[in-house]
């Protein structure tokens, strides 16, 4: 077995990245975590930044009061090692545009209110728990600070919230930033619904502006141009994530409250999401447990993808080798979309083009004409020059160019303009279609081991 692959965690803790980082704490064979990258999101960064530390006080008391506990082993190895954890606050709102959360399923302290409970049964310690190490770097900085000290290609970034940080550490240092090995993130949906709205999943929807630099500006940059490369994305969507549900009675049955304090814990920050969850059952029926009383383990899948599923290089090397088992349970689709940043009822939606004739391709948005033609209003919906424009420009251009050429030397002046004329105006042209083409291509996972498979390695690492 090689050494554990380094991970750099960005989320917005949140009980569902509360969860992911116990089961990626719980495989310190698989993973190491380097750093934890806070983001606005379901909460605050501050909400956030004190859950992590609740979470690791009650890891430490665990492991304390539990010494024996066959399957505490793995939580211990991590706790309990050398490596340090780093801890950094990121972004406390989006690149452009509002700031949203989403307390009605997380709580306002992003824990299901845990912070507000009668007696405070989860209290912030006085000190930081071991292996946390706090920084006042800010959380591009750290991601970019562990990508450059590491041989390119063995870190992996795994994304559990808005890309805002990441989008930070891109923009930032690009070279750097193409250092990282993989990206697992949850994030948008294709086919199917929002949750967050009807159109767009939450982790989009807050930050859709990152998330558009990432794909659909990112391949423009003359590295990854050149290569013909794209970010090492792979993107676990709701259409995937909404399949992976676990039974909240597994999760935090009374049965469960009787046991140690990791589990009391999860029940803890589950019983405000599980009573949202069943309120949604019709309210003169029975409950059906089996349809309502679910957790939709979003964060989670992802972090299962991160921990056993090979990251892209890996997989570009095993090309000529045998296949890992694990890998061929992962499925894998390259898709083309967009990402809505302006709509005011479909910020975030990832948008492909269903149209039967070019289903699947990269579409374009045409640029329009206003009868009142406001510089202003052009400017806001449509900063880059229209391509009417541009040819106008390249023919301006052109007849400046031939009238001087002409002057000097007559004979060749003729041919001149036309080659002129069509060489900037071919240039103006695809740069202007390339800006106007609205659409990245990303590796969306369609498939995972199967959700039997989910269910169990994520119970066991809770250690329920
Ligand atoms: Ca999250």
């Amino acid at each position: 077995m090689g050494n554990p692959t380094q991970i750099i965690i960005n989320c917005d803790p949140g009980i569902d990245d509360v969860l992911s980082i116990i089961m990626a704490l719980s495989h310190p064979e698989k993973v190491q975590v380097r750093a934890i990258c806070i983001s606005h999101g379901n909460t605050t960064v501050l909400h956030g930044r004190e859950n992590i530390v609740r979470l690791f006080s009650v890891l430490q008391k665990h492991i304390e009061e539990n010494p024996d506990e066959a399957q505490s082993e793995g939580l211990k190895k991590a706790l309990k090692s050398d490596n340090k954890i780093i801890l950094a606050k990121g972004a406390s709102h989006p690149l452009q545009g509002p700031t949203f959360n989403s307390s009605a399923y997380h709580g306002k302290d992003g824990l299901g209110d845990i912070s507000t409970l009668p007696g405070d049964p989860w209290p912030l310690p006085d000190c930081l728990p071991e292996p946390l190490v706090e920084t006042d770097k800010s959380a591009d900085e750290v991601m970019l600070d562990i990508l450059r000290t590491n041989d390119s290609g063995t870190v992996q970034i795994v994304s559990l919230a808005p890309l805002t940080n990441l989008a930070l550490a891109w923009q930032k240092d690009p070279v750097t930033f193409l250092r990282v090995g993989g990206i697992s993130a949850m994030l948008g949906n294709l086919d199917v619904p929002g949750n967050d709205t009807p159109s767009a999943e939450f982790n989009a929807f807050a930050d859709p502006f990152a998330f558009r630099i990432l794909l659909q500006d990112a391949p423009k940059f003359p590295a990854l141009k050149e290569l013909s490369k794209r970010l090492p994305f792979d993107m676990l969507p709701l259409d995937i994530t909404n399949q992976h549900k676990v039974p909240f009675a597994q999760l935090c049955s009374d049965a469960v409250k009787e046991k140690n304090i990791l589990q009391k814990f999860i029940a803890a920050i589950l019983a405000h999401p599980r009573q949202r969850a069943n309120a949604r059952a019709p309210k003169d029926e029975p409950l059906d447990r089996e349809k309502y009383d679910n957790f939709t383990a979003h964060d989670p899948l992802a972090m299962a993808h991160a921990i056993f599923c090979p990251s892209p290089i890996e997989r570009n090397e095993q090309i000529n080798e045998p296949i890992d088992e694990s890998f061929s349970e992962w499925h894998i689709k390259t898709r083309t979309f967009g990402v809505e940043t302006d709509g005011y009822l479909t910020r975030g939606e990832c948008v492909v083009d269903h149209r039967q004739y070019s289903k699947g391709k990269p579409f374009t948005i045409p640029t329009g004409t206003y009868a009142n033609s406001a510089s202003d209003r052009n400017e806001r919906y449509h900063p880059e020059p229209s391509l009417r424009m541009s040819r106008r420009i390249s023919r301006i251009v052109s007849w400046i160019k031939t009238d001087k050429e002409d002057q000097a030397n007559p004979s060749s002046a003729g041919t001149k303009e036309v080659e002129a004329t069509f060489q900037e105006t071919a240039d103006l042209h695809v740069n202007d279609e390339q800006k106007r083409q609205f659409t990245g291509e990303w590796d969306i996972v369609i498939s995972s081991p199967g959700v039997d498979w989910f269910r169990g390695m994520f119970l066991k690492s809770l250690t329920l």
